[in-house]
């Protein structure tokens, strides 16, 4: 197995929306043991601390939640992630899935300066593809997939380099999408798997069809894991739980065949809010998630060569 240089980043993000705890969520995984779960698989973990977004004076947007604390988070986020790929892997622990508009915009920009395609794979069960216009919640957290695919209405936001191909897209996980939403993706070719496919197929088949493109072209890969992929009965500790989510098994199953592909070079830990947790156990769950991304096994098995 590859031994990796993770580079944990803390992002402790909350203003995607209006129910505050996400900024206690770098810390949860710091306290769940996310580094030593890590190092006991042979990586080397670098903690960089938290980011600091960068200045803002709030402002009262008629509609948008916290738009200035936002923008600046982007900023700061972009950079940040910049520069820990030039370290190592970064995995980002949030924070609300509003950092997600910072961390890929970076991954877009190393992508980019790389000469390599940039792949986004969104474990979620919302689609997050609102504008500033579009959202009836104006919670900026449902809108990073508009913002990194060039959607209009983001001026407030830093300039993208490119917009993300709807193609180097897939979400897997959707049950909760939004009537603005579902028109603007149905036009999209973005990969849209939602429960009612995993119920038929499974999640290793659109999975597989995903990651076979990605190798295709030696594309970068980065994940975005929200809290609420997973079933609120496991994963309790989020603030916009949507029943019938996936199994604890199938978290790790998608975990281990991105392991097995070795494609991930990035992956976001979005949407814990602790507050919500019983004793820690969806930030461990989180955790034992990341470790299977990262070769945790319970016996080592060939793996698919993509
Ligand atoms: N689509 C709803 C909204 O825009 O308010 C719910 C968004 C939830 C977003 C969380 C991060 O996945
Ligand atoms: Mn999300
Ligand atoms: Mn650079
Ligand atoms: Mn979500």
């Amino acid at each position: 197995m590859i031994q990796q240089n993770c580079i944990l980043v803390g992002a402790p993000m909350d203003s995607g929306k209006r129910s505050r705890g996400c900024l206690m969520g770098p810390d949860a995984y710091r306290t769940a043991g996310l580094a030593t779960a890590l190092t006991d698989l042979g990586h080397s973990v670098t903690d960089s601390g938290n980011v600091a977004p960068a200045p803002f004076t709030p402002g009262q947007h008629p509609k948008l939640y916290a738009l200035e604390e936002t923008v600046a988070w982007t900023q700061a986020l972009a950079d940040a992630a910049e520069a820990a790929f030039h370290e190592g892997l970064p995995i980002f622990m949030g924070g609300d899935h509003a950092l997600a508009s910072g961390t890929v915009l970076g991954a877009m920009r190393y992508a980019q300066a790389q000469n390599r395609p940039l792949f986004v794979l969104w474990l979620d069960a919302h689609s997050d593809f609102h504008t500033p216009e579009s959202t009836d919640s104006g919670n900026l957290h449902g809108t990073p997939l508009g913002y990194v695919t060039g959607r209009e209405g983001f001026d407030a936001f830093p300039n993208l380099p490119y917009a993300l191909p709807h193609d180097n897209i897939a979400i897997i996980g959707l049950r909760s999408v939004d009537a603005a939403e579902r028109a603007a993706l149905q036009k999209t070719t973005i990969q849209r798997v939602d429960m009612r496919e995993i119920d038929e197929t499974g999640i290793a088949t659109p999975l597989n069809a995903f990651l076979e493109k990605v190798a295709a072209v030696n594309g970068m890969l980065h994940v975005s894991l929200d809290v609420d992929f997973l079933d609120p009965s496991v994963a309790p500790a989020v603030g916009t739980t949507v029943p019938g989510g996936a199994t604890v098994r199938e978290g790790h199953l998608v975990m281990e065949m991105l392991h097995d592909s070795g494609l991930i070079t990035s992956m976001d830990l979005v949407e814990l809010n602790p507050f919500l947790d019983e004793r820690g156990r969806t930030a461990r769950l989180m955790v034992d998630l990341t470790a299977s991304a990262f070769g945790r096994r319970v016996f080592d098995r060939p793996t698919r060569a993509y």
